[in-house]
């Protein structure tokens, strides 16, 4: 049985809308950002990623491990692009030359794009959108995503999806990262192409079913 240690509300949502749309059984074993508690050290403190248990699975104490028969995995990219050729299928790289591009679009999009999109985000999560920090940092962080969400739209404008013209696991990576910008309402509005294929990528009943239990999910 494979364990994803993590929580919904965490780079885990990616392994868990992969899961989703595979159908493979696994467990769930809920692990929160230590930074969620005064004393993440506590004795009564829950699993959390400074607890003693869990920092042998992950060095960096960092959501999401996964384990699966012995192998333990961290990385959330690294293992999306494991669990898919595991269950193989559409989901998978069908070859060698697509298993290479699903990896550079997981990197491009954890290089270029991840850490201004998370930081955009938190922006709104600070609730500072409406102040005049909020809005230049806003304003910063739009005009440094320019550039690759301009290289993601010009591919978009010849290929359906990231990959092998299906939904793959490559998009459900991509996908993830971007989702953290949308709470910026006009973050895809230059990108017409990259907004509709983000929508499509949304309406699949895997990201729909994660989606559900990240909102029943308690922060
Ligand atoms: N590059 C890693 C990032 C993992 C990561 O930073 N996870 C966050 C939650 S989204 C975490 O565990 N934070 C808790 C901590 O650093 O204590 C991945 O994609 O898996």
């Amino acid at each position: 049985m494979l364990t994803v240690y993590g929580n919904y509300h965490s780079r885990a949502s990616r392994t868990l809308w992969l899961l989703e749309e595979t159908k493979l059984p696994f467990k769930l074993t809920r692990v929160v950002q230590a930074n969620r508690f005064k004393d993440p050290l506590a004795p009564d403190a829950p699993l959390n990623t400074r607890s003693p248990e869990f920092r042998r699975l992950s060095p960096m104490g960092a959501i999401p491990v996964l384990e699966d028969e012995g192998l333990i995995l961290s990385e959330s990219l690294a293992i999306n692009l494991h669990l898919a050729r595991k269950v193989g299928g559409p989901l998978a790289p069908a070859n060698e030359r697509e298993l290479a591009l699903m990896e550079q679009w997981a990197l491009f999009s954890a290089t270029w794009i991840e850490a201004d999109s998370l930081a955009l985000s938190f922006v709104y999560r600070r609730k500072e959108q409406d102040t005049e920090e909020g809005r230049s940092e806003i304003a910063r962080l739009t005009a440094k995503l320019v550039r690759p969400l301009a290289a993601l739209e010009a591919h978009l404008e010849d290929h359906s999806h990231m990959v092998g013209g299906r939904f793959t696991v490559a998009d459900i990576n991509t996908a993830e990262i971007l989702r953290y910008g949308t709470d910026h309402a006009d973050f895809l509005s230059p990108y017409p192409r990259l907004a509709q294929w983000l929508k499509l990528c949304h309406g699949r009943a895997g990201f729909r079913a994660m989606w559900s239990k990240f909102q029943a999910e308690p922060v």
